[in-house]
């Protein structure tokens, strides 16, 4: 269901994702936003947020992605407190020198162990 309604895109594995075609364990969903678990964690806690329709990575992203970018930041938020988690860290990477590796925006909501900073 590559429609028109999220604007997904064929070649996006988080498309298939939000499509249904590729499983995932799913922890959150409403109409914008999908959350699920990271295929590789990296913290006992490591959900991946995103949204719905297609958006290449935040240095893509227009004001008129600015409210379902926000609502995915409170989505992970929620998510963080249904799971009981007080402290957190939610991070998007940018670019592959940044570590993006799926150029379909998303937020890692990590937790479960001791965050360092900076981040290496
Ligand atoms: P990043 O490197 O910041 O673009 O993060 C991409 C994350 O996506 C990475 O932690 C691994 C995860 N990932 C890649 N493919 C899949 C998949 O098919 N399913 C799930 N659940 N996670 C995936």
């Amino acid at each position: 269901m590559f429609s028109e309604v999220f604007r997904l895109s064929s070649d996006c594995i988080f498309c298939k994702i939000v499509a249904g075609e590729i499983p995932s364990k799913e922890v959150y969903e409403d109409e914008d936003v999908l959350a699920f678990e990271d295929l590789h964690p990296v913290a006992p806690t490591h959900v991946l947020v995103i949204p719905k329709r297609h958006i290449d990575s935040v240095s893509t992203a227009t004001d008129a992605d600015a409210g379902v970018l926000g609502k995915v930041q409170v989505a992970a938020a929620k998510i963080a407190a249904d799971q009981g988690l007080k402290d957190f860290r939610v991070v998007t990477n940018n670019g592959r020198g940044a570590g993006q590796s799926v150029f379909h925006v998303h937020y890692h909501l990590l937790a479960g162990r001791r965050m360092n900073w900076p981040p290496g």
